[in-house]
């Protein structure tokens, strides 16, 4: 049931995201990087469906459920700037963040499966403006996210993860996800860390997936994005 206090904007909005949302949903499938400027497909594991995963524990939220590995590596100087684009615009409300997997010995970006406590968030994407009608996500409606991978992160292959929570059903978060096969050239000498597993980087109780945007007096502060703090290079 939905304590509706405001008839408000955001339930308007919230509606005619609702509507669209049977339509079709978003996948970020491809990676633009400075060697790729028009962006490249074949370095991203494709999810097969543009669906959203609904469990939180599952091991397809690693990379998602995807038609196989990507038949190539995108190489990418740290320090430069990359983009996932999504095949449709991000309808849905909600937070969104960057994690890079250090693929272990004996892998490669092209076979690890992202398994283990591998993974550092690099960046994340929360709350722009919050008002007592309605939560302004920073993601909402783009069509693509632009980070910068760190300088200080080690030369070495990784998995680049991208990943979108919508929050238009209060208490079923929905998980968008896609893994880009990378191999970070010319890098520093940071320390990642800390490392989490993946699923494991958030609790499914965790008060970033659970909040209701229809209600506005929520006490909770200003909104904190699941899973641990970016690493700061
Ligand atoms: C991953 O997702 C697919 C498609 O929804 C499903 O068939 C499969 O059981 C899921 N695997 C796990 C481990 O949950
Ligand atoms: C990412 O960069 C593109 C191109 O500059 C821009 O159009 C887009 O709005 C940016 N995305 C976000 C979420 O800021
Ligand atoms: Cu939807």
């Amino acid at each position: 049931m939905i304590n509706l206090r405001t008839p408000s904007l955001a339930f308007l909005a919230l509606s005619l995201l609702s509507i669209q949302a049977v339509l079709a949903h978003y996948r970020f499938d491809t990676l633009i990087t400075q060697d790729l400027p028009l962006g490249s497909k074949s370095v991203i594991r494709q999810p097969k469906s543009w669906n959203p995963m609904l469990d939180s524990t599952s091991k397809n939220m690693t990379c998602n459920f995807h038609s196989g590995l990507a038949p190539e590596i995108a190489v990418i100087k740290a320090g430069s700037d990359i983009s996932f684009k999504l095949d449709n615009e991000i309808f849905h409300p909600g937070p969104g963040a960057l994690y890079l997997g250090a693929v272990p010995e004996g892998e490669s970006a092209g076979t690890w499966d992202g398994s283990g406590a591998r993974w550092v968030k690099i960046k994340n994407w929360g709350v722009r403006e919050y008002t007592p009608t309605f939560w302004y996500f920073e993601l909402t409606r783009a069509w693509q996210v632009n980070a910068t991978i760190p300088a200080a992160v080690p030369s070495g292959e990784y998995l680049l993860r991208a990943e979108h929570i919508g929050l238009i059903d209060p208490g079923k978060p929905q998980f968008y996800v896609s893994c880009a096969q990378v191999k970070i050239v010319d890098g520093g000498e940071g320390r990642l860390g800390p490392f989490v597993e993946i699923p494991g980087h958030f609790l499914p109780t965790d008060p970033g997936l659970q909040l209701n945007l229809l209600q506005h007096d929520l006490g909770m502060g200003p909104y904190r994005v699941p899973g641990p703090d970016p690493w700061e290079g």
